[in-house]
C-alpha cells in the first residue's frame, strides 16, 4: 500500500511538470497517460494486487489520481482550443488585417444600371428558371417545329429528359408572365442564356440577356421606338443617335433592330462599327399575335411590344471589352478594374 501511494506520489509530481507547446503535445500527454496503454490503465491494473482488506483504500487513491491527471490534461487543452486561449498574447494595438474589397461584375454593373432604367418607366422585374421545357422556351414564341434554334447543335437538352433545355433566351420567362398574368403586363426580365456554340472571342455557351415586355390596349411602335429611344439615352448619353433597321423575329410582327452611333468613334468610322458609324445593340418588334393567342390573350383588343439585348455587347460597348472569355474566366487583373462602381 505504501508502495502505491510513493508510486503515485512519484507520477503526480511528473505529471505536475509536463507542459505542452502546441496541440500535438497536448496529444502526446493524453496518449501517455490516458491512452489505451497509457499509464492510468496500467496503473489501475495493479488493484489486482492489492490485498482485499486495502481495497477500498486503494480504490479511492486511484480514483483521486485519475481525477488528477483529467484535470491536468483539461489544462493543457484548454490552452490550444477556443479563442480565448492566447488572450495574454494579444498586442490590442495592433491594426487590423486589411480585407481587400471586392467589386461587382461588370455584366452585374450593366445589367443592374438597364433593369433600373426600365424601373423608372414602370417595368416590374421577372425572373424564372433556366431549366425550361420546350413550349415556354420555343412553342410558345411561335418557333415552327422545323426552325433552326431548335436545332441539337445550338440548344442544351438535358439528357434524362429531353423535353427540357437550357433555356436559350429570356422570352422563356416573359412566356410564364403571360401565363399568370392578365394584361396590363409590363415586365423587364434579366436572365442567363445558353447556346452550343464553340467557345472564341465572339462566341460563348453562355451569355445574359435584358427581355422586356409590354402588352396593353393601344400599344403601338411609337411606344416601343421612345421607350427604347429613352433607354439608349439613359444608358449612353443625350447626344447618342439612333437608327431602326426593319429585321425579323419569329415571335414579333413587325421586328425592327436598334443600332446607335458608334461610342468608339463617335460615327466616324472605326473596326467595333466596322467602319460603318453604327453598331447594332437591340432587336424588337411588335408581338405576334399567334404568341398572344398561345397565352389566351384577346389580340383584337391586347397589343403589345417586345425587346431582348445582350448584357455582354452593352458592356463591351461601355468599357471597350474586346473579348468574351473575359467575363468568366474570373481574371483578378480584369475584374479589379470595375471597383468602385456599383
Ligand atoms: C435579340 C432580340 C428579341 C423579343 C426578343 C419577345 C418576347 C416575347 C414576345 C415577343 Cl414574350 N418577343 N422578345 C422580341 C424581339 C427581339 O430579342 O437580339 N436579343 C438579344
Amino acid at each position: 500500500m505504501d508502495n502505491l501511494i510513493d508510486q503515485l506520489n512519484k507520477y503526480k509530481e511528473e505529471i505536475a511538470a509536463s507542459n505542452a507547446t502546441n496541440a500535438d503535445e497536448v496529444e502526446n500527454f493524453r496518449i501517455k497517460y490516458l491512452g489505451t496503454k497509457g499509464l492510468l490503465k496500467s496503473v489501475m491494473g495493479e488493484m489486482k494486487n492489492v490485498p482485499n482488506d486495502q481495497k477500498k483504500q486503494a480504490g479511492q487513491l486511484l480514483n483521486e489520481f485519475k481525477q488528477f491527471v483529467e484535470a491536468k490534461y483539461e489544462t493543457l487543452k484548454a490552452q490550444f482550443s477556443g479563442s480565448h486561449s492566447h488572450s495574454e498574447n494579444i498586442d490590442l494595438s495592433l491594426p487590423g488585417n486589411y480585407i481587400k474589397i471586392g467589386s461587382r461584375h461588370p455584366l452585374s454593373i450593366t445589367r443592374n444600371r438597364i433593369v433600373s432604367i426600365f424601373k423608372r418607366l414602370g417595368f416590374a422585374l421577372a425572373e424564372g428558371p433556366d431549366i425550361e421545357d420546350d413550349w415556354h422556351n420555343f412553342g410558345a414564341m411561335n418557333l415552327p417545329e422545323d426552325h433552326p434554334a431548335r436545332d441539337m447543335q445550338d440548344t442544351f437538352y438535358i439528357h434524362q429528359n429531353p423535353s427540357w433545355l437550357l433555356r436559350t433566351h429570356t422570352s422563356s420567362v416573359q412566356a410564364r408572365v403571360m401565363e399568370t398574368q392578365k394584361p396590363p403586363i409590363r415586365v423587364i426580365c434579366p436572365g442567363r442564356v445558353y447556346r452550343n456554340e464553340t467557345i472564341s472571342a465572339r462566341a460563348h455557351c453562355f451569355f445574359h440577356q435584358v427581355e422586356g415586355l409590354y402588352i396593353d390596349e393601344n400599344v403601338s411602335f411609337a411606344d416601343l421606338k421612345q421607350t427604347l429611344y429613352f433607354f439608349v439615352q439613359e444608358m449612353f448619353g443625350k447626344e447618342v443617335k439612333v437608327r431602326f433597321r426593319p429585321s425579323y423575329f419569329p415571335f414579333t410582327e413587325p421586328s425592327a433592330e436598334m443600332d446607335i452611333s458608334c461610342l468608339i468613334c463617335g460615327g466616324k468610322g472605326c473596326n467595333v462599327c466596322k467602319h460603318t458609324g453604327w453598331v447594332e445593340i437591340l432587336g424588337s418588334g411588335m408581338v405576334h399575335p399567334k404568341v398572344l393567342e398561345n397565352f389566351g390573350i384577346d389580340s383584337t383588343k391586347y397589343t403589345g411590344f417586345a425587346f431582348g439585348m445582350g448584357v455582354e455587347r452593352i458592356t463591351q460597348l461601355k468599357y471597350r471589352v474586346n473579348d468574351l472569355r473575359l467575363y468568366s474566366q474570373n481574371d483578378i487583373r480584369f475584374l479589379q478594374q470595375f471597383t468602385g462602381a456599383v
